[in-house]
């Protein structure tokens, strides 16, 4: 049906009365849908032609966009059902914050083990102030080409003894919202030492508690109180572990890399979509990464001088930190995307199935049909509006009066 509007105030010639005679047989039938005695009814094509060239090129742009747009993954053939952001890793670009970064008060002269090199080509010259010896912690987090490694790297560490206390450099991620993580990993500079002993943790609050993700040391009783690969039960899935497994790992000429899967080892992974438990542990807004020991000094120890670097110029040095994962939607948002929150910009999930929040973590106003719940592979469950429940009740109410 046109409105008076489209055709002018004076009938279109294009516009024809929506009289009986000119309707055909078929649609005579439908004679109780007729338009309102004064209304015209339009062919498209008159509709168009009256159109100024202004509105038809933007009825062409919104035709193409429509026709290029992709199939929602939240809905298949009109029926809500599961959808997952895409996998990324989710520590590309994001901030970290370094407790230690070489070269801010002055340059200062760091090493790497020498190895079978002579002693002074694994040394370089660490200096903020000048930008082609600058190692500073975006470097953890930028684009990681094998043919131009960046690195972080930390300022000097005291001299370890036996007993002298943990180093605590630490470097925590900000994702800037809700993820679950598949993984995290840390690349080691080319040719620098790999730590000892690494503490990884992680917020699920935007950094007001933490909670252990992973130990790794040669001595995980000794330095974390914990026992060296404990078994994971149904009954501590939440429960972060130790390893030295991190020593025996390989490495190439990026450098060796430590890497930590989130769910490896938690009997209940293969049923992650029906786990609360599991869905909670790998959930995470930052993650911090704790160095304690760079080389485990035991009583009786001689330092391998191929091994270790002078005192004074050993330290910490990452080149990539990144974190595999998707953003958390809950099963229902298939991307998220920048959102404008008073002077800042967040990332939020791009909700369906009629929920809201940043992570579509409940039903958006009056779709409260039916509790929110976590979208599965079976049962999308979408939030339903309210007054699907309000029609349901009148209708039942007005079934019981006519059976009175
Ligand atoms: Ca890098």
């Amino acid at each position: 049906m046109c409105e008076q509007k489209l055709c002018g105030k004076a009938p279109h010639p294009a516009c024809r009365p929506a009289s009986g005679e000119r309707r055909a047989a078929s649609e005579r039938a439908a004679v109780s849908r007729r338009p309102p005695t004064g209304a015209h009814v339009c062919s498209a094509s008159a509709v168009i032609s009256a159109m100024p060239a202004r509105a038809l090129a933007l009825l062409a742009a919104a035709a193409l966009a429509l026709a290029a747009s992709p199939p929602d993954p939240c809905y298949e053939d009109g029926h809500p059902r599961r959808c997952i952001p895409d996998f990324v890793n989710a520590a590309f670009g994001a901030p970290v914050v370094a407790s230690s970064v070489c070269g801010r008060r002055s340059p200062e002269r760091l090493c790497d083990p020498p190895g079978d090199q002579p002693p002074d080509t694994a040394c370089h010259v660490c200096d903020t102030a000048r930008p082609d010896r600058r190692q500073p912690p975006q470097h953890l987090t930028d684009l990681n080409n094998p043919n131009d490694v960046t690195c972080w790297r930390s300022s000097a560490l005291p001299t370890a003894s036996y007993d002298s206390p943990p180093d605590n450099v630490s470097l925590t991620l900000s994702l800037g919202k809700k993820y679950e993580l598949t993984y995290v990993s840390l690349q080691f500079c080319p040719k620098a030492a790999r730590p000892d002993s690494v503490a990884i943790y992680k917020s699920a609050d935007y950094g007001v508690t933490w909670q252990p993700f992973q130990f790794y040391s040669s001595q995980c009783r000794r330095v974390y109180g914990r026992p060296n690969k404990a078994t994971v039960t149904a009954a501590n899935e939440q429960e972060a572990r130790c390893s030295d497994s991190h020593r025996l790992a390989g490495e190439n000429a990026a450098g060796s890399r430590l890497a930590f899967s989130t769910l490896e080892g938690r009997p209940s992974a293969a049923n992650f979509d029906v786990s609360p438990v599991l869905q909670d542990w790998v959930t995470a807004t930052d993650v911090r990464v704790v160095f304690n020991r760079l080389h485990m000094v035991n009583e009786g120890d001689e330092i391998d001088p191929k091994k270790q670097a002078a005192p004074g110029t050993q330290h910490y040095a990452v080149s990539d930190f990144a974190v595999g994962g998707r953003c958390k939607c809950n099963g229902h948002a298939s991307r998220c995307v920048m959102q404008q929150e008073g002077a800042t910009q967040q990332l939020v999930c791009d909700c369906k199935h009629n929920t809201a929040g940043r992570d579509c973590e409940r039903c958006k106003p009056f779709h409260f049909d039916r509790p929110w719940g976590r979208a599965t592979v079976r049962d999308a469950n979408e939030c339903k509006a309210a007054l699907m429940n309000v029609a349901r009740r009148a209708a039942r109410r007005r079934i019981k009066a006519r059976s009175k």
